[in-house]
Formats: C-alpha cells, sequence, structure tokens
C-alpha cells in the first residue's frame, strides 16, 4: 500500500471524530443561546470547572505566564483536549464502531455531571449537553460509515486486523488481491472519497454556524450592549478628563488614565457574564438590622460620585502590568449599608459575583471615609462588560481579589472566621492591603539608547498612603529624587521622570518609591503569593 493511503487511511476517521464532536458542540452551543442558558453549555461549564479545580500553583502560574490572556491560553487549551478526544473516538469508530459510540456517550454523561455540577444550574441547563449527544452519535456513525467508505480495501495493514463486528456489510470490497484489482478499486473509490469531502465538509459547516450562533446569543451581546450604550444616556456620567498636571507625557510611558481597552483583566469567568441593568439585582443580608434587595435604577437613584482609583492585581510581578487607572462613577457602598445597619460585632463582607467568585473584605473599608464604590461608570463610560457590568465594587487601597467584585449581587455582612472567600481557599492571604510599589516604563529593559539626556519614567503607588517620593539609582549609586506628576488623591498612582544623562555603556536602573506616612518601598524580594509582591523595579540598558 502506499504511503498516502495509509495516510489517509489515518486521517479520515480522526477527522470524522473531530468533526462529529464539534457538532455536537456547536449544537450544544445553539442550544445554549436558544434556550438562554449560557451556564448550560457544556465547554463554558467545563472551562470553568477547570478554572476552580485547577491547583492554586498552576492558576498562579498561568497568570504569571499569560497574564490577562489566561483565558485565551485556556479557551486554547480546551480547544485542543477535545480535538484530541474527537480524534481519538474517530479513530477508535474505525473499527469498534459500537465503543466508539459508547465512549462518546460516556463524554455526553461527563458532560451533563460538570453543567450540574456548577453553582445555580436548573434542569434546562442540561439540555445543550443532551442536545449534543443527541446529534454528534447519529453525525459519528455517519461519518465513520462514510469513512469506512472512503477507505482503500485490501490489506490496510495490522492495525485493520481487529475488525469490529459493525463493519461488515458496508461498500468494502472483497477483492483484496494485488495489480489491477488495485488501480480498478482507486477509481470506484473516488465518489465515496467524494462523499466523504462532502460529508466532513457539510458537518464542519452546520458545526460552526451553530457554535457561532449559539455564542453570539448567549453573550446577548445585542441587549447587554444596547442595555450599557442606553445607560450613557440615563446615567448622567462625567467627561473623564484627567487632572491638568498627573500625565507627564513620556513617550512610552503607560498614559495616567488607563484607557477602558487597555485597562487589564483578571477574573475566573471563561466568558463574561452577561447581566441587564433591569434583571440586575444586589442582596445584602446576614449580620445586618435591616436586609436589602435593591435594584438598578433604586442603586442608581441613591447619587452618584465620581472617584479616580487605581485597582491593582495582588499577582502583579515587579514591574508587571497587572494595575491601571480610572475614573469609577458610582454609589458608595457606604451608603448602601449604612441603610442596612451592620451590627456593632460584624468585621467583614463576603461579597459574591453572579457567576459565584467570593470575595472577602474589610468591613471598615466599606464603611469608612476612603470612598469605597458600587462603580456603574468607567472613565465616564458605563462598566464594559469585562469589568462587572452593570455593577461592581471598587476598594481604594486592597488588591482586586479582596475587594473588587465585578458582577456583584449578594453582599453578605458577616466575621472573616465564619467564611472562606475564593482565593483564600487556594493559599492568598486573608487581608491583601496593597504594597507600595514602583515601576520603570521606559527604557524597556534591555533598550539601546544614545548617550545623553535619556528619560527615565513610569509610575507609583501606595493607594490609602499616597506616594511623596520617587528615587531611581544608576549602577547601585545614590539614590536620586525623581520629578513627580500631580494626583487628585492619594489612591491614584503617580507618574514620575528622571531625566538621566546617560553614558556610553551597560546601565542598571532602579527605582524605589516612599510614602507620603514615611515607608520607603523594601528591596527585598517577595514572590507575589500570599499577599503581594515586594522589590525595586530594576532594568539594564546599553548606552551608545
Ligand atoms: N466576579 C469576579 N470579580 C473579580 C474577580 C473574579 O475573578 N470574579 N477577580 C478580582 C481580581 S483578582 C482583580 S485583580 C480584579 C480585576 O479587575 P479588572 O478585571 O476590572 O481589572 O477583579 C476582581 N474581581
Ligand atoms: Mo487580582
Amino acid at each position: 500500500m502506499t504511503i498516502s493511503s495509509r495516510i489517509s487511511t489515518n486521517w479520515r476517521p480522526a477527522l470524522a471524530g473531530v468533526l462529529a464532536l464539534g457538532l455536537g458542540l456547536g449544537t450544544a452551543e445553539l442550544v445554549a443561546g436558544v434556550l438562554d442558558r449560557p451556564a448550560g453549555s457544556p465547554v463554558v461549564a467545563a472551562a470553568e470547572w477547570f478554572i476552580d479545580v485547577v491547583p492554586a500553583w498552576l492558576a498562579d502560574l498561568a497568570i504569571t505566564w499569560f497574564g490577562t490572556a489566561d483565558k485565551l491560553a485556556l479557551g486554547i487549551g480546551v480547544a485542543v483536549v477535545l480535538a484530541l478526544a474527537g480524534a481519538g473516538i474517530g479513530v477508535l469508530a474505525r473499527h469498534h464502531r459500537r465503543a466508539a459510540l459508547g465512549v462518546a456517550a460516556v463524554l455526553v454523561v461527563v458532560a451533563l455531571l460538570v453543567v450540574w455540577s456548577r453553582r445555580e444550574t436548573s434542569s434546562l441547563d442540561l439540555a445543550p449537553s443532551l442536545a449534543a449527544g443527541v446529534v454528534a452519535l447519529p453525525a459519528l456513525a455517519w461519518l465513520a460509515g462514510l469513512v469506512e467508505r472512503a477507505a482503500p480495501g485490501g490489506a490496510p495493514g495490522p492495525d485493520t486486523s481487529v475488525s469490529g463486528p459493525d463493519s461488515s456489510g458496508t461498500g468494502r470490497s472483497g477483492n483484496s488481491g494485488p495489480g489491477d484489482a488495485g488501480a480498478f478499486r482507486q477509481q470506484v473509490r473516488a465518489p465515496s472519497r467524494r462523499a466523504f469531502v462532502t460529508g466532513a465538509s457539510a458537518t464542519a459547516a452546520l458545526a460552526a454556524l451553530a457554535a457561532g450562533a449559539g455564542r453570539w446569543m448567549s453573550a446577548d451581546r445585542i441587549g447587554v450592549e444596547s442595555a450599557r450604550d442606553d445607560l450613557g444616556v440615563d446615567v448622567d456620567l462625567p467627561a473623564a478628563d484627567p487632572p491638568p498636571d498627573a500625565e507627564l507625557g513620556i513617550s512610552g510611558s503607560e498614559p495616567w488614565r488607563t484607557p477602558n481597552e487597555d485597562f487589564y483583566r483578571i477574573d475566573t469567568a471563561f466568558s463574561a457574564p452577561s447581566i441587564r441593568p433591569e434583571e440586575w439585582r444586589l442582596r445584602i443580608h446576614g449580620m445586618v438590622e435591616q436586609e436589602l434587595e435593591l435594584g438598578y435604577d433604586d442603586l442608581v437613584g441613591m447619587g452618584l460620585v465620581d472617584r479616580w482609583t487605581t485597582l491593582t492585581c495582588v499577582s502583579n510581578e515587579i514591574g508587571g502590568g497587572l494595575v491601571g487607572n480610572a475614573l469609577w462613577t458610582g454609589v458608595p457602598i457606604a451608603d448602601v449599608l449604612d441603610r442596612a445597619r451592620p451590627l456593632p460585632d460584624a468585621d467583614a463582607v463576603l461579597s459574591t459575583s453572579h457567576d459565584g467568585w467570593t470575595c472577602g473584605t474589610p468591613l471598615e473599608a466599606l464603611t469608612d471615609e476612603r470612598g469605597s464604590l458600587f462603580a456603574v461608570g468607567m472613565n465616564g463610560e458605563p462598566l464594559p462588560v469585562e469589568h462587572g457590568f452593570p455593577v461592581r465594587m471598587v476598594v481604594p487601597g486592597l488588591y482586586g481579589y479582596v475587594s473588587a467584585t465585578k458582577w456583584v449581587v449578594d453582599l453578605e455582612v458577616s466575621r472573616f472566621d465564619q467564611f472562606d472567600a475564593y482565593w483564600t481557599t487556594r493559599g492568598w492571604a486573608e487581608r491583601g492591603p496593597i504594597k507600595v510599589s514602583s515601576r520603570i516604563d521606559v527604557p524597556e529593559d534591555g533598550a539601546r539608547v544614545g548617550a545623553g539626556k535619556v528619560a527615565v519614567a513610569g509610575s507609583a503607588w501606595a493607594q490609602q498612603r499616597g506616594i511623596e517620593a520617587v528615587e531611581v539609582r544608576v549602577d547601585a549609586g545614590p539614590w536620586i529624587p525623581a520629578r513627580l506628576g500631580g494626583v487628585p488623591n492619594d489612591d491614584t498612582w503617580r507618574q514620575w521622570v528622571y531625566e538621566w544623562d546617560a553614558t556610553a555603556g551597560e546601565h542598571e536602573l532602579e527605582v524605589r518609591a516612599v510614602t507620603a506616612d514615611g515607608e520607603t518601598q523594601t528591596g527585598d524580594e517577595a514572590p507575589p503569593a500570599p499577599d503581594g509582591a515586594t522589590g525595586w523595579h530594576r532594568i539594564a540598558v546599553t548606552v551608545e
């Protein structure tokens, strides 16, 4: 037999399996979209289940390696695993069709279990996985039949000597003799091959169409995005111009105000929840005198305020980009809690998002003067869906994992000794005040620059305390103060620039910040886990 026929006997069954699985999953997306049960998508459920059960070190590593692209990485990973599974089933189906159908059926059961194990599932959420099975199993049987008819007959090699009982009675030619018979076989097989190609293409097209339509409906972009657009009219959001002296305008340095589309995104939601404002509810309960339930209009009706706040992720490495600054518009959380009247021995609030993520925040941080918000606006626009639309929490001074709940729907006033939140069960600290930090944006690490005046610039932050000074040193020499930009409050980062008189050679630049309450940023290096990285950002440059 020829190499090409050997390859074709191998790729067709694998492709058939991949396509049958793809058609099943595409159908599942379509059904999830039509029923408006996005959580019923087996792929989304599996990805989110994986995010929850993955060991903490691997989750941390994913954030370190992929940063805000961690979801894309997971999506690619899921696709590769599914493709391998489909290929395996397809290859199995070539000679053991019943066994392959059995494996596919087991996959359907697994999908049902994973979906069912997710929080707040209803029986309707099982429909997409069932539909996947109803479509994928017959598709697999059908495609396997086409594969068989398209395959060269004769002796395809040792791997086919174990023919399954169900492979009889097909279009296989009984003539396995040498010579001319082979050429004849090639001719009669041509239409069968074409049939396979046609069937496979049709399946692929259907799968893509179903998946695309389903995802589009699930994301409900039309509904939620237009709700988001409308809000720009109903809710009065400010023009978010940075204070005049905040932006130093050094080329290559990150802007003081982070544009929404450049703002880092970190969360455990594989696909961002789509919540229309009119269906959003916030429940406040637990250790309170008065339980509350608010709708979107109730909340916004309490009065909006604006506040510049720099958000920071605890996973941010020294010099990293998991930090951003925006003008947040929202309702003070303190005003809402005031109406619920927390009991005196409460010391914490457990907040929960629409997709079940939880976060524990000191009660004090939500009721004191710092101006923690239920934010509805970001930089003068309604919150982007990825950043928590329609309502998220923004708490100055605390890392996001203990404060910044997006898509927030539930606040339980409680005590720290009464609960464990999402990241604390995974080894991160119960409390997460943001540590003083500073970063060099330009020049880039490893850059080559010309001798003479070089602007060394970046940002520094110590939310709730403020930045008093930023210092730079060259080749471990003396610390030299940098020039600082202005800030509207202590909760935003501060830009800095140092005009360096660069001389030819290899140089090392370091930066450190000093807080307004007198703490000099430590040079002791610590990793992000369990409560935030420390150390000085250090870069190497070559001056020519
Ligand atoms: N619902 C929900 N909210 C969440 C998270 C999450 O996983 N789910 N992650 C938190 C973390 S770790 C951070 S750093 C901030 C990031 O907010 P951003 O994505 O708007 O930048 O959101 C916080 N809020
Ligand atoms: Mo984070």
